[in-house]
This record gives C-alpha cells, sequence and structure tokens, in this order.
C-alpha cells in the first residue's frame, strides 16, 4: 500500500473525509519518501475571520458552562484520544516522520495533558486575601478569558495544540488553532476527534467550540489581528515570535511564546557516564534533531572528556538512520531539503571555524525527495557561530572545558533559553546550576536530558525562546483573566489608605 493510501484510510478511521485531502493547492508530502499525500484547500483570510467569529459566539456560551463539566468535555477528549492512540500516533510518523515510539509517545503526552486538566478544571483557585477594612472581604477570582489562538509547529503537531487547548477548554475559553503547513493533516484528524468527544459530551457544547485554519502566513497573520482574540499561543521559530510578538503587544493581546531553543549540558568530572552517554544521545540525536528541546551543545570537563567523546563519536557512526515506518531505525528524516540545507550549510561554518565533525552526511534512502541525515557530532575549539545559533537539525557541539564557572558562563551565552542540563554527583556544581546565578533557562535539569519533559510541569524558556510558559504547573492562568474582587458587607463605607472622602 502506498503511505498516500494508507493516510486516507488513517484520517478516515478517525473521522476526515477523503473529500478533504484533495483538489486544493496546499500540498502535504511526507518526509519519509518525499511523495504526496494529499492537496488541501487553504482558507482565505474572510474564512479565518468568519472562523474566528464563531469561535467567539461559542466562547460567549462556553464560558458559562460550570468549570468541572468543562472538565468533562476533556476527559472525553482524553478517551477518544486514548482510543484513537495507534492511528494518530502512525499518522503523526508519517506527517512528520517520527519513529513509532515517539509518534506514539506524542499522542500519549496529549492524552496526559487531558487528564491534567480534567483534575485542573476543579481547581482553578483564586486567594482570599487579608483586607485591612473592617467588614470587607477581598478575593480573586478567575474568568475564562476568550478565543486563544493557537499557532503550532511542525515538529510536534499534536501536542503543543493539545497542551494549549485542554487548558482552555476547562478555563472557558475556544480555540482558533493555525497548525503547521507542513503539518495540517494531523490537525485536520485532531478535529475529528475533537468533534467525537464534543458529540458524546451533549447540547451545553456550543458548536465551534474549536475552529482550525487551514493555510499558510495570510491566515496567521488574520488570527494575530483579530480584536475577538485577546490570547495567542505560538511554537515556532525566534523569527516567527519577532514578527508575532510586537503584533500583538500593539493591540494588548497576550503572547505566550515558545520560540527556539539552544539548549545546553555540562558533563562535569563526577558525572555518571553511561547514563550521561544515553541522555546525550537522546537529546541530540532523538525526532532527528528536530525538538525545540533538542540538546545542542555540550560542555565536557576535561578530565573526562578523553573517556566520554570516543564514545559518543562510537554513537554517532552506529546510530541507525532510516525509514521510521519500515525499520526499527531510531532516527528518521529531516522534515525537508530546506533543513536537510540548514544543516550542511551550519557544518561547513562549523568546520570553517575550526571544529571536527563526524558523521552529517546524507543518508541514502532511495527517494530523492527524502532527506535523511546522520547525525552530526562536532568537536569545536571554542563557542563562535554556529554554535550560538539554533539549527534545527541533530547536530550536537562539543566543547571541552576546565573552569566550572566559565562553563556556566559559555552556557548561558547565547541568545535562547529554554532547556538546560548538568550531568554531576557533585551536589555543590548541581545546586549551583539550579540557583539564581546558574542556568538562565525556563527549564534546567539533573542527569536528565534536555528533551522530553513531563506535562505537569510549566514549558518554555527565557530571552530568546519567549518567555511564554504551557502546559503544567500554574500555566492555566495565561488562559483566564482575572478579577480581584471587594466586597463591603459592613454599614459604613471606610476608605482605604486611611482617606477621608465626606460629602
Ligand atoms: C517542542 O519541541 O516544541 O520536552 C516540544 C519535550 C517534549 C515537547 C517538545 N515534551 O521534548
Amino acid at each position: 500500500m502506498t503511505i498516500a493510501k494508507e493516510t486516507s484510510e488513517l484520517l478516515s478511521k478517525l473521522g476526515v473525509s477523503g473529500d478533504a485531502l484533495g483538489g486544493g493547492d496546499l500540498i502535504v508530502r511526507t518526509p519519509v519518501t518525499g511523495e504526496q499525500i494529499a492537496a488541501l484547500k487553504q482558507m482565505s483570510g474572510a474564512q479565518a475571520g468568519k472562523a474566528i467569529g464563531a469561535a467567539h459566539a461559542a466562547f460567549q456560551k462556553w464560558r458559562l458552562v460550570p468549570g468541572p463539566r468543562r472538565g468533562e468535555l476533556v476527559r472525553l477528549l482524553g478517551e477518544e484520544l486514548r482510543a484513537h492512540k495507534a492511528e494518530l500516533g502512525r499518522l503523526v510518523s508519517i506527517e512528520v516522520g517520527k519513529i513509532p515510539s515517539e509518534g506514539l509517545g506524542e499522542v500519549q503526552e496529549m492524552i496526559d495533558i487531558c487528564d491534567f486538566a480534567v483534575g485542573l478544571s476543579r481547581q482553578l483557585y483564586g486567594l482570599t486575601i487579608a483586607t485591612e477594612r473592617p467588614g470587607h472581604r477581598m478575593m480573586e477570582t478567575w474568568h475564562p478569558l476568550g478565543v486563544v489562538g493557537v499557532i503550532s509547529a511542525f515538529n510536534f503537531p499534536v501536542a503543543v495544540w493539545s497542551w494549549n487547548t485542554a487548558l482552555a477548554l476547562v478555563c472557558g475559553d475556544a480555540v482558533v488553532w493555525k497548525p503547521s503547513e507542513k503539518t495540517p493533516l494531523t490537525a485536520l484528524a485532531c478535529a475529528a476527534i475533537f468533534a467525537r468527544a464534543v458529540e458524546r459530551f451533549g447540547s451545553d457544547a456550543p458548536e465551534g467550540l474549536l475552529q482550525v485554519l487551514i493555510g499558510g502566513p495570510a491566515v496567521g497573520e488574520v488570527l494575530v489581528d483579530h480584536p475577538k482574540v485577546p490570547l495567542v499561543s505560538a511554537t515556532g521559530s525566534t523569527r516567527m515570535g519577532r514578527a508575532v510578538g510586537p503584533r500583538l503587544a500593539k493591540r494588548f493581546a497576550r503572547a505566550v511564546l515558545e520560540l527556539g531553543g539552544n539548549n545546553a549540558g555540562i558533563v562535569c568530572p563526577t558525572a555518571d557516564l553511561d547514563m550521561a552517554l544515553r541522555a546525550i544521545a537522546f537529546g541530540a540525536m532523538g525526532t532527528a534533531g528536530q525538538r525545540c528541546t533538542t540538546l545542542r551543545r555540550l560542555f565536557v570537563h576535561e578530565s573526562v572528556y578523553d573517556q566520554i567523546v570516543p564514545r559518543l563519536k562510537k554513537a554517532y557512526e552506529s546510530v541507525s538512520v532510516g525509514n521510521p515506518l519500515e525499520s526499527s531505525a531510531l532516527v528518521g528524516p529531516l522534515v525537508d531539503k530546506a533543513a536537510f540545507e540548514g544543516m550542511q550549510k551550519a557544518l561547513k561554518e562549523a568546520e570553517a571555524a575550526g571544529g571536527k565533525v563526524t558523521g552529517g552526511g546524507r543518508f541514502e534512502s532511495g527517494h530523492a525527495e527524502a532527506y535523511y541525515a546522520h547525525p552530526a557530532l562536532v568537536e569545536m575549539p571554542k563557542q563562535v557561530a554556529p554554535v550560538t545559533e539554533e539549527t534545527f537539525a541533530p547536530i550536537l557541539y562539543v566543547m571541552k572545558y576546565s573552569d566550572f564557572d566559565t562553563a556556566l558562563e559559555l552556557h548561558n551565552a547565547v541568545g535562547a533559553g529554554l532547556s538546560s542540563s548538568i550531568f554531576t554527583r557533585d551536589l555543590q556544581e548541581s545546586e549551583r546550576f539550579l540557583g539564581a546565578d546558574g542556568s538562565d533557562c525556563g527549564i534546567a535539569n539533573v542527569n536528565i536530558g534536555t528533551s522530553g519533559a513531563e506535562i505537569g510541569g510549566a514549558f518554555g524558556g527565557e530571552k530568546e525562546t519567549g518567555g511564554g510558559r504551557e502546559s503544567g504547573s500554574d500555566a492555566w492562568k495565561a488562559y483566564m483573566r482575572r478579577a480581584t474582587n471587594t466586597i463591603n458587607y459592613s454599614a459604613a463605607l471606610p476608605l482605604a489608605q486611611g482617606v477621608s472622602f465626606d460629602i
């Protein structure tokens, strides 16, 4: 069976009709072979505006449904995802090129956030605050915010949508989703799965709670500029964030930005090297280096450099690259030709700057339009470009250090600030790394790689990563508006701060 045929069968099982997959000019290709698997019709700006209007109408009803009842819809969504995990996971593998366990892992991440959000639907807590006035009570209330715009990237095409959507729904919001042009099919599948949850939920789920905008930057711009969208959560490159952030600021809309990462690890003298090796291999080569949390820079102490780097090189030379649908390879394809060319350009620059490259060449898959690369390990004499920039491909730059403070300084000396890790059994080093003058990233780990975060924590980073937080902890607060309420139940009207104003 061709991949195109399998794709349309999977989609039909998930509830997307074959008619939706043809007749348009948005060509969807699988990176696995490069072949076309769909040609979707794109939405016009006017259609996008209409969809946002429909979501806003749905929001006005949904905000009045009690939180725990809203949680029931997300519980059903989680059930549907459990029931369709295999099909959706496979579709992620086809559309992104992820190996099967990572395709399934992404759906598991969706299930996990649904579970989290169901619990949250009964815990949208506000504070009761001590008031300085007698006969008064002060509290805060969290209310639904409005239509939440979600802009997602190709590399986690469904999990990132679910982080935002599960929270937005229990918070009483509607969602308008602009998926990456590279991965619209998994978005259509999610919309069909969601529609089934809505159907089971019953009539108090208003029509139009989720809208999907299929198209390019033009429809994304309608979403970003629309006055009825008070929050846009956007995941993608720092370049995209630079375009989106100021437009949102201009109309005082909220932004949750999750942008580039240039994540680093430090391997200290006391590190468990076997553990570090495995964590580094997954962090740097997993998902073919196409996670925003991928490990891209490694600082290794001079006393262990010759023990771990040769082993790492061996792992790079022997790692299996190949078709994720037909083999048990650990590294699948890059998303497209541009990604492969970006990788080659960075490797050339690194070599020119004195880097010694292991791997990095094209893996011949037998498909001229598919771009597989052998992951590259580059020993660099120092941290200069291209090490300081994120290249969305499996390149790990390794640098030797002798002094912990210098390593920490270099660790933080890049634009992005998403994820970081240290491998050590020395308490002082680990605590320093986690401390106020340690890692400057939104995620800082000890004896764990940079990627593969659980949904329970807030996900996001500082500096050019954009500062947004999605997923767990109290990230939900961005999806609601807070009202501070002061209630006077006395017969007097005392003014705060001792002010008198007697008329
Ligand atoms: C992303 O690459 O945009 O921590 C998200 C991780 C995953 C999410 C990555 N849980 O690697």
